[in-house]
This record gives structure tokens, sequence and C-alpha cells, in this order.
């Protein structure tokens, strides 16, 4: 063996251990350059060759590309190696523990009045009623005076109502939504007009000066006292179950003649007497009666050929009564810590 020779192979083994020894694939890098780059080990031997005797440039070129075709093949299964070590290390921190809690989103939920209105609705519309909605300002004419309430009624008066201007108001009840609709519509006609609505009322916890009215009214030829009975006890049933007790007196309202107040057996005492009764045994939840003909006349039905029955309630209070919530102003704050409990 030629000093050259013996010294190629000394080459090649210091290479391949080298290569060997590699744990990054920048230091691979590296290594390629030094033995295959343009001006690499490999390159500059070749180009030495010139300065060897003749005869043996052949074979020393066939050795030195043979190593060189070596050293290529040893850097490239390195290369695979350190990349699928890579890879593999990457996989590892990237791993997704899936068996871990996930993060806890509280989806949001129905405000009470809403799920209230959502059973009150679904009841009447089960009798046949539809749902109407108004508008939340007023004129006076369409809240008080076609209602036959006459201008020295006290719930006129600016001290009770929300005054925009002289004419304008914001309603203190839903009834001028059954006024537009009686102006538009033939009967006959089964409607139910919930809402918002407001009152010059201090804030308590019995009294809001925003609170909400679910108001009702049919009218048809032969319209009865008897129908309003029988639709009210139905809702109450429906609403309260079956096992409640209803109570029809007498009462007066501006709008109606005659008038009455109904009121459910206490569901609280079942009828023995509680706080939440005031120890009556019944719970008022609303007034009724039968549409005053002055009122039908001003809404363009004439009283001769049709009559209607009306009636308006608490909206907050029947959620009140449902949820067992002792004051109002509940339903308007909307503190996470309440409306979570529904
Ligand atoms: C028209 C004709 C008649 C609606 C009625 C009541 C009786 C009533 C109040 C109870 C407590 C509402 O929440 S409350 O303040 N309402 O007692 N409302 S009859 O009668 C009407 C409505 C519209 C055109």
């Amino acid at each position: 063996m030629s000093s050259m020779e013996l010294e190629l192979n000394n080459l090649r083994s210091e290479a391949l251990k080298e290569i060997s020894s590699i744990n990054s694939l920048d230091n691979l890098r590296e290594i390629e350059i030094k033995y295959l780059g343009r001006k690499g080990v490999l390159n500059q031997l070749l180009k030495e060759l010139s300065t060897a005797p003749l005869e043996e440039r052949p074979e020393l070129g066939g050795i030195i590309n043979q190593i060189k075709l070596e050293i290529i093949r040893e850097i490239e299964s390195k290369r695979t190696l350190l990349e699928e070590r890579e890879k593999a290390k990457k996989l590892e921190e990237e791993r997704i523990d899936v068996t871990l809690p996930g993060m806890n989103i509280s989806p949001g939920r129905l405000h009470p009045l809403t799920l209230i209105i959502e059973r009150v609705e679904e009841i009447f519309r089960g009798l046949g009623f539809t749902v109407v909605e108004g508008f939340e300002m007023e004129t006076d004419y369409y809240n008080f005076e076609a209602l036959n309430i006459p201008w020295y009624h006290p719930a006129r008066d600016t001290q009770d109502s929300f005054y925009i201007t002289d004419k304008f108001l914001l309603r203190t009840q839903t009834s001028p939504v059954q006024i537009r609709v009686m102006e538009k519509t033939k009967p006959p006609f089964k409607i139910i007009a919930p809402g918002r609505v407001y009152r010059r009322d201090q804030p308590t916890a019995r009294h809001s000066p925003v609170f909400h009215q679910i108001e009702g009214m049919a009218v048809d030829k032969d319209i009865t006292f008897a129908h309003l009975k029988g639709t009210l006890d139905a809702f109450a049933h429906a609403l309260f179950g079956s096992d409640v007790s209803t109570r029809f007196r007498a009462d007066y309202f501006p709008f109606t003649e005659p008038s009455g107040e109904f009121a459910i057996s206490c569901i609280f005492c079942k009828g023995k007497g509680c706080r939440v009764c005031s120890y009556s045994g019944w719970i008022e939840i609303l007034g009724c009666g039968m549409v005053h003909p002055k009122v039908l006349e001003v809404g363009g039905i004439d009283p001769e050929e049709y009559s209607g029955f009306a009636f308006g309630m608490g909206w907050d209070r029947l959620a009140m009564l449902t949820y067992n919530i002792n004051d109002i102003r509940f339903f308007l704050e909307n503190h996470p810590e309440f409306l979570v409990q529904f």
C-alpha cells in the first residue's frame, strides 16, 4: 500500500468515526461541508491528484471517489436518523393529555321572566290566543283616554307616570296594544300582550318603576263572563297545577264592566294560611272583566254586536310566586349570582 493509500485509509476511518459520533443536524451540516463541500477535503484531494505519478492516478482517483460515496451514504443515513429523532422529540414535547379536565365554561341561561313568559305563552297559545307586542312609548290617548281613564284619574297625574312631552309617555300598562289591535282587526280575536311598563314608584321589594305585565283579551259575538272564568281557570290550573282552587271576586277598573279579581289558593300553604298569603289562604294573581262597551266603541268595534273579556297580571309577581323570589328589583339588577339559580 502506498503512503497515499495509507493516508486515504486513515482519512476514511477518521471521517466515518466523526460522522458516527455526531448527534445534531447542525454538526452534521458542518461535517458535510468539511468533507464534501466545494473546497472540502475530498475535492482538495482530487485536485492534489495531479501531483501524483501518472500511473497511480486512476487507482487513487477510484479510491477517493469510493470514500466520497461512502461518506455521502453515511451522512445521509445519519441525517435520516437525526431527523427521526428530532421529530419524535417534538411530538413528545407537544403531547396533549386528553385526560386532563376541560375548562369550566358556564353557558348562558334564560332569565326567570323569560322562563315564565314561555310557559304562559304556551298555555294561551293552547287556548287559541296569539301573542302581540306594541310600543313602550305611547300617546296619552292610547294609554289612558281610549281606556276610559278620565283626565282627572290619579293615574294620569304627572307624579305617577313618566311623561316625555305633554302628549307622549312611557306606557303604564300594556293595554294600548289591545286598543291598537281592535282598531286594525275585525273580531273574532284572542290575544295576549306581554311587555315592559313604567310607573313613577319608589323602588322597594314590591315596587319597581320598571316592571312587566301580561294582558289578555278575547273579542267575539256572545263572549260572556263564563268564557273569562273558564279561560282563567284553565290558565291557573296549567301554570300552578290542577289541585289549586280559584276564586273570583268583584272589583272595579275603568276599562272593564263588570270587573273582577282572580285568586288562587295559596301554593305555599295549600290554603291553610301563611305569611305569603297574609294568612288568608288566597293569592290574588290578576284583575279581569268584560271589556267596557265604551272601550270597544273607541276601538272601532260595535258593542251591540260584539263583546269581549280582558285580564291583566303582573308578570314579575307571577315569577316571584313561581320561584319564591322576595324582591322585584332582582329582575332588573341581573346579578350573575341571582341569574345562575334558574
Ligand atoms: C283593553 C280593555 C281592557 C286589562 C285588565 C286588569 C284588569 C288588571 C292589573 C293587575 C295588576 C295589571 O300588573 S297589574 O298592575 N291589571 O287588573 N287589566 S282588566 O283590561 C283591558 C285591557 C285593554 C282595551
